[in-house]
């Protein structure tokens, strides 16, 4: 029987991953981005044939795949391929009726809560496994934002910057139980940590302010750079006095947006991404204009004050 994983590339991605090559045998694992979720699944499914088990960890299906994943799922399901996933994003209510028809072969923790390796680490009962509460620890600083170890910075920087191949090469180290490798020290210090810093602040200057009728402050980074974290330009905009209620980063493929209290996933949802509430995307999305109308519609409507939070 074969056995194959999916998960997401960043730290807490290639955490479950490691989590579930570490406790079980695993034939393969692809390494995804949310919008290429069901490419990985149907990959998935040719390569296993009939019989066997795909594994999905911190990757959260998006309203708009619907479609493709429920015939996927019924493939699955002709193809005795069991599936179990793993997720701390927030899932659109039409994501949890479209699974109703096939609970037999999915099985599915989401809990918003804590990070998706964490869930993979608890399912395992691995939580106080050494290396593995290490790797947690690294997942979390990253996913929470925390910052509390260089290590998590080099990691998110290198992941981000260097694509696929590194990703797989981080991977493969992280499964050897090597949490810091020399060639990743080096890659860094070499070619990583001045241009990022100066591309941050080069971003920065380039952002715009938007103060709508009713007094919401947006900051939109126009552009920036795929390479570039969105917690990382919002961050040292914040430290440097750009202080906002929703900040708003372009990329040239999507856009992602921050709140430090307004749930911020409800808009993305509405458009077609998800994410949490402090923290939320719209992959493939790119048109600022009806995203700040849609933004003030929500706003007049007074859903977005609804939403305000105090953690
Ligand atoms: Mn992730």
């Amino acid at each position: 029987m074969k056995r194959i994983v999916i998960s997401h590339w960043d730290l807490d991605g290639l955490a479950g991953a490691t989590i579930l090559n570490m406790s079980m045998k695993v034939s393969k694992t692809y390494l995804s981005s949310i919008t290429a979720i069901p490419r990985y699944i149907n990959m998935a499914i040719q390569n296993i044939g009939v019989k066997g088990e795909i594994w999905i960890s911190d990757l959260n299906p998006q309203p708009n795949q619907i479609n493709e994943l429920k015939s996927l799922l019924k493939e699955a399901v002709d193809r005795k391929i069991k599936i179990y996933w793993f997720d701390h994003h927030e899932w659109d209510k039409s994501i949890y009726d479209m699974l109703i028809e096939f609970k037999d072969n999915i099985w599915y923790r989401v809990d918003p809560n804590t990070i998706a390796s964490d869930l993979v680490a608890r399912y395992f009962d691995l939580t106080d496994d050494n290396y593995v509460s290490k790797l947690l620890e690294l997942a979390f600083d990253d996913d929470y934002f925390l910052n509390r170890y260089e290590l998590t910075i080099m990691w998110r920087r290198i992941l981000r910057w260097y694509g696929w191949p590194i990703r797989y090469k981080a991977l493969d180290s992280f499964i050897k139980r090597n949490l810091k490798p020399i060639w990743m020290v080096e890659l860094y210090k070499r070619e990583v940590k001045n241009i990022y810093e100066n591309m941050i602040r080069e971003a920065i200057s380039r952002s715009d302010t938007i103060i709508t009728r009713q007094g919401l402050k947006i900051v939109i980074f126009q552009d920036v750079d795929p390479r570039i974290h969105p917690g990382e330009v919002t961050y040292i905009a914040k430290t440097n006095g750009l202080i906002a209620d929703i900040y708003i980063i372009r990329y040239p493929r999507g856009i992602s947006l921050r709140s430090d209290y307004i749930d911020v996933s409800l808009i993305a949802r509405k458009l077609g991404g998800g994410g949490h509430r402090n923290a939320a995307g719209i992959p493939g999305f790119r048109d600022i204009n009806s995203l700040l109308s849609f933004i003030v519609s929500l706003e007049e409507k007074r859903k977005l004050r609804e939403s305000i939070y105090l953690q």
